[in-house]
């Protein structure tokens, strides 16, 4: 086989293995991935933490609903953290590209964390649904202490 389509059948058959991970053309676009996947993922787990601290009744639907889509938005915004998106309209600090390790640590932490929510959700507990989304916001406030501008 000649070699460039070797290397190209290579590459796309990588890319189709890949289907989680996001390309993206220009930097910009990975910043408004990840930016646009935080917010989708705040906003459904901001439903389940305010039946978890009883500002709004319980519902175990919508616990259950809004838990599973922010356990699966939680897999999405890291593939926006590339090389060269630490610049423009963005808070991400350096210390995400030169700690990679911890960074990479910090955000499987939160998932780990969104996981255990959706465990407790679906089994309609309210107590244990409160310690799980306690859990889901220490992930979230450690990872912007350590990695978000104000
Ligand atoms: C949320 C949300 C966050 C976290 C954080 C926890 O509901 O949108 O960013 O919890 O406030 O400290």
């Amino acid at each position: 086989m000649n070699r460039s389509i070797l290397v190209l059948a290579t590459v796309a058959g990588l890319a189709a293995a890949l289907p989680a991970a996001a390309q993206f053309a220009k930097p910009e676009d990975a910043v408004k991935y990840r930016k646009a996947a935080f917010t989708v993922m705040a906003s459904h787990f901001g439903r389940v933490a305010a039946m978890a601290n009883g500002r709004v009744a319980f519902d175990a639907k919508v616990a259950a609903d809004n838990a599973e889509i922010a356990t699966m938005m939680s897999k999405l915004p890291f593939a926006g953290f590339i090389e060269g998106t630490d610049k423009g309209d963005t808070k991400a600090k350096p210390e995400i590209w030169t700690e990679q390790d911890k960074f990479k640590a910090a955000a499987s932490k939160m998932q780990d964390a969104m996981e255990k929510l959706n465990v407790a959700a679906k089994a309609g507990n309210v107590d244990t649904l409160k310690t799980a989304a306690g859990a889901v916001g220490q992930a979230c406030k450690g990872c912007h202490d350590s990695y978000r501008k104000e």
